[in-house]
C-alpha cells in the first residue's frame, strides 16, 4: 500500500488529489526498453482500440474520481457516461463546450476478455498505451498498474498477474491535461478569485505554445504477449565505408528473464539475423553485442538521393535459454533497419553525401479526431509528403506515433525527431524540476526512435528563450544527454532568439532557426524579403560556423481569400512570400560552402489552435486546408521541391554515370594489361 500525494497544479489553489493507490505490480514504464509491439511465433497482439466509456469529472476540485475511488466499479455505476473513441482526443468528439475546453481528470473505461492460452507458466502479458495526454494513471481490475507523465510517448507495463483469464477485465484510464511550467510542454492555470466580475471557481489554462492543447488517448491501447525470457530492447547502428562497398551494423540486444531474475547473461542464447528485403539471409551472428557485415550493401537514401529510397533489411532476434543439447528458442523479435550514416560537417550529410532538407513543419491535427491516430489521415498525408515531392518533415513540436515513423523509414522521408518542449519562454520553465522531466523525455523518446533510419536528427525543444541565462546551461545539458544517448545523430534545437542575444546555439551541431519575413517581420512588404533574409541566415552562419536550417518560415493564408496585388492572408501573399524565399534560398544553398542546408515551410496543413484575436479559426499558415485541400501556394511549393527533388536524382545518376565509365576504364585497362 502505497500513499500518493497528487499535487497537480502550481499556484495558491492547486488541486491536491491525495489518493490511497494498493499498488501490487510493480510499476515499469523504462527508457531501457519499449520495443513496438509486433506479432512474431512468439508474441500475440490484441488491440484494444473501439468504443470506451467516458466521463470527465466536473467536480470543482476535479477530485471526486479519487475520493469515490472511480477504479473499483464500473465507470457507470459512478455517473453518466458517453461513449468515446480511442484513439482520439475527446475534445471534439461532442457537441458540449464544457468537454471541448475542459481541464482536469477525464475517466475512460472499456473490457475485455483475456484468453485462458495465456495462462501459462511461460507467458507475460503486457499492457501498452501509445500515448495519453497528459498524465495517465492505469488500473486494471480495480488495480493501478501504470501512470506516467507526459503526452507522445509509449508506457507499458506487465500486466499478467492482474489480469482474470478466461474472464472479461475491466481497464480504467484517468488522463489529466492540466499543464504546469514544470510540464512540457508548459502551460499555467489562472485562477479568478477574488475578482468579482468573473463567475465564482472561475479558472482558465493558458499556454504560450500555438496550437490547441488536444487531449485523451491519441494512440492505440494494446495487450501483447511475450514469453517469461523475452527480447527488451535492441539497439542498433550502421557504418558505411567511402566508397559504399561495405557497412557494418552494430547491435546489442537486451534479455529479460522474469522467471529467472538474476541469471546471467551468458546463460541465454541470442542469434542474430540479417535479411534483406526479399527475405534471403545476408549474414548472421550471435551475443547479446556484435556486428555483422554487409558487402555491397543497400543502403537506406531519402526521396531524390536515389532511385531506390527507404531500403529496409529485417533484423531477426531469436533469443532463448542454453538447453543441455541445443539452445530452445523462446522470443523471436523482427526489427526493419536501415543502414546508412549521418554526419555533419560544413553541411549535413546522409551516407557521405550532401542532403538538402526540403520539408516541412506538421502538427498531428485532424478534423474530429484532433490528435487522436487514424491510419486514412497518416496515409493520406504520406500521399500529400510525395505530391509535394518533399523529402523531410519535423515532428513538431512533440514526438509523432510510431507507425508514422515507420511510414517515413519505407517511404524515404527524413525526420527531425522533436520533444514536446515548446513554448518554453519564461526563466521559471528553466528550472531542475522540469530539466529532470525534459531528460527523462528526451530517454523515452530516443530509445522509441533510434532504430528509425529515417530520424538523422534530434531537436530537443522549438522556440524557447534561448537569450535569457539559464537557458545556456539548461540547453547544454539536454543536448548532451541525447548525444550521450545517442552517439550516432546531431542534436539541435529551434531557435527564434536572435543571432546576437541567443545563448544556447553553441551547443548544437545544426543551426535551426524560424523566421516569418514578410508576415511577423516586416508584415506586408515581401520586397524586403530577399535582403533581410539573406543577411539573417548569412549572420547565423557566421557566427556559428555550422549549416543553418531555415526550420519554419510562411505566411497566412485563407483558402478561397483572394486579391491581386496580393494582401497579407491571401493565397497570393503566401504565393509571392514563397517566390522571394525561393530567390534567397537558392542564392544561399549553393557555392563550395553553403549557408542554408534546409528549407521548411510552416506548416503543411491549417490546424487547431486556442482561441485568439490573431487566429481565425486556428492557424490559417498550412498550404493544405485541415480537410488536405491544395491551397494555390501548395502548387508554388510542389513546382520547387519537385524540381529540386528530380535535380538530386539527376545529380546521382551522373554520379552512377561516372562510376559506370570509371569502371569501365579499369575492365580495359586490365583487359589491355593482360593483352
Ligand atoms: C512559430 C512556432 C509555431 C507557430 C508559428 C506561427 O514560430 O514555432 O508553433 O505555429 O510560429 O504560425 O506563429
Amino acid at each position: 500500500i502505497s500513499l500518493t500525494l497528487y499535487r497537480l497544479h502550481a499556484g495558491a489553489h492547486c488541486f491536491l488529489f491525495i489518493s490511497i493507490i494498493a499498488i501490487v505490480c510493480v510499476i515499469i514504464h523504462s527508457a531501457n526498453g519499449i520495443l513496438y509491439p509486433m506479432e512474431s511465433e512468439s508474441r500475440q497482439v490484441k488491440d484494444l482500440s473501439g468504443r470506451w466509456r467516458f466521463r470527465t469529472d466536473n467536480s470543482s476540485g476535479r477530485d471526486t474520481g479519487f475520493q469515490e475511488r472511480w477504479w473499483e466499479r464500473r465507470l457507470a455505476e459512478t455517473g453518466h457516461v458517453i461513449d468515446m473513441p480511442v484513439p482520439a482526443s475527446y475534445n471534439d468528439i461532442t457537441q458540449d463546450k464544457s468537454i471541448r475546453d475542459f481541464v482536469g481528470w477525464a475517466w475512460y473505461e472499456t473490457t475485455f476478455f483475456a484468453p485462458n492460452a495465456w495462462n501459462n507458466e511461460v507467458t507475460n502479458v503486457w499492457l501498452r498505451v501509445g500515448s495519453a495526454h497528459y498524465y495517465a494513471m492505469v488500473w486494471l481490475n480495480g488495480e493501478q498498474v501504470m501512470e506516467h507523465e507526459g503526452g507522445h510517448l509509449p508506457f507499458e507495463c506487465d500486466v499478467t498477474m492482474s489480469l482474470n483469464f478466461g474472464a472479461t477485465n475491466r481497464l480504467t484510464i484517468a488522463v489529466n491535461n492540466t499543464l504546469t511550467p514544470n510540464t512540457l510542454p508548459p502551460g499555467e492555470i489562472n485562477h479568478y478569485n477574488g475578482k468579482d466580475d468573473y463567475p465564482a471557481g472561475y479558472f482558465t489554462q493558458e499556454y504560450e505554445f500555438d496550437f490547441f492543447n488536444y487531449a485523451g488517448i491519441h494512440r492505440p491501447v494494446k495487450l501483447y504477449t511475450t514469453p517469461r525470457l523475452r527480447i527488451g530492447e535492441i539497439v542498433t547502428s550502421s557504418d558505411v565505408t567511402a566508397d559504399h562497398a561495405s557497412a557494418t551494423v552494430h547491435y546489442q540486444v537486451t534479455v529479460t528473464d522474469s522467471s529467472r531474475v538474476g541469471q546471467e547473461m551468458a546463460s541465454y542464447n541470442i542469434t542474430v539475423v540479417l535479411e534483406d528485403s526479399t527475405g534471403a539471409i545476408v549474414n548472421k551472428t550471435s551475443g547479446g553485442s556484435g556486428s555483422i557485415t554487409v558487402t555491397q550493401p543497400m543502403l537506406w537514401w531519402p526521396v531524390g538521393m536515389h532511385d531506390q529510397v527507404g531500403y529496409l533489411y529485417t533484423m531477426v532476434v531469436y533469443a532463448g535459454r542454453l538447453g543441455l543439447s541445443a539452445p530452445i528458442t523462446t522470443d523471436v523479435y523482427r526489427l526493419k533497419i536501415g543502414i546508412r550514416t549521418v554526419t555533419v560537417d560544413q553541411t549535413l550529410k546522409i551516407n557521405g553525401r550532401p542532403f538538402y532538407v526540403i520539408g516541412v513543419g506538421k502538427h498531428e491535427d485532424w478534423d474530429v479526431r484532433g490528435k487522436g491516430f487514424d491510419w486514412s489521415m497518416v496515409v493520406k498525408d504520406f500521399n500529400l509528403l510525395d505530391w509535394l515531392g518533399a523529402n523531410a518533415f519535423r515532428t513538431s513540436h512533440y514526438p509523432y506515433a510510431e507507425e508514422i515513423m515507420q511510414m517515413c523509414d519505407e517511404r524515404g522521408i527524413v525526420v527531425i525527431d522533436e520533444c514536446p518542449a515548446v513554448g518554453m519562454r519564461s526563466a521559471n520553465n528553466f528550472v531542475n524540476k522540469t530539466l529532470s522531466h525534459h531528460l527523462n523525455v528526451i530517454g523515452e523518446l530516443v530509445t522509441r526512435d533510434r532504430n528509425h533510419p529515417s530520424v538523422i536528427m534530434w531537436s530537443v525543444a522549438n522556440e524557447p528563450s534561448s537569450q535569457l541565462p539559464p537557458a545556456a546551461q539548461y540547453f547544454k545539458t539536454v543536448l548532451d544527454r541525447a548525444r550521450e544517448l545517442d552517439p550516432t545523430r546531431p542534436a539541435t534545437f529551434v531557435c527564434n532568439a536572435g543571432y546576437d542575444s541567443d545563448l544556447a546555439t553553441p551547443y548544437v551541431d545544426v543551426v535551426c532557426v524560424n523566421k516569418y519575413e514578410g508576415w511577423y517581420d516586416d508584415p506586408g512588404h515581401v520586397e524586403v524579403i530577399q535582403k533581410r533574409l539573406s543577411y539573417f541566415l548569412t549572420q547565423w552562419h557566421e557566427k556559428r560556423s555550422k549549416p543553418v536550417i531555415h526550420m519554419e518560415w510562411g505566411a497566412g493564408a485563407i483558402a478561397g481569400f483572394h486579391s491581386d496585388p496580393s494582401l497579407m492572408y491571401t493565397e497570393e501573399y503566401l504565393c509571392d512570400v514563397m517566390r522571394e524565399h525561393f530567390a534567397t534560398f537558392d542564392s544561399l544553398r549553393t557555392g563550395s560552402n553553403p549557408v542554408l542546408a534546409g528549407e521548411m515551410i510552416w506548416n503543411f496543413a491549417d490546424f487547431a489552435t486556442a482561441q485568439a484575436t490573431t487566429r481565425a479559426y486556428g492557424n490559417r499558415k498550412g498550404i493544405f486546408t485541415r480537410q488536405r485541400q491544395p491551397k494555390s501556394p501548395a502548387f508554388v511549393i510542389r513546382d520547387r521541391y519537385r524540381a529540386l527533388r528530380n535535380q538530386s536524382v539527376a545529380e546521382r545518376q551522373t554520379e552512377l554515370d561516372l562510376i559506370g565509365k570509371h569502371w569501365w576504364r579499369e575492365v580495359r585497362e586490365n583487359w589491355d594489361r593482360s593483352l
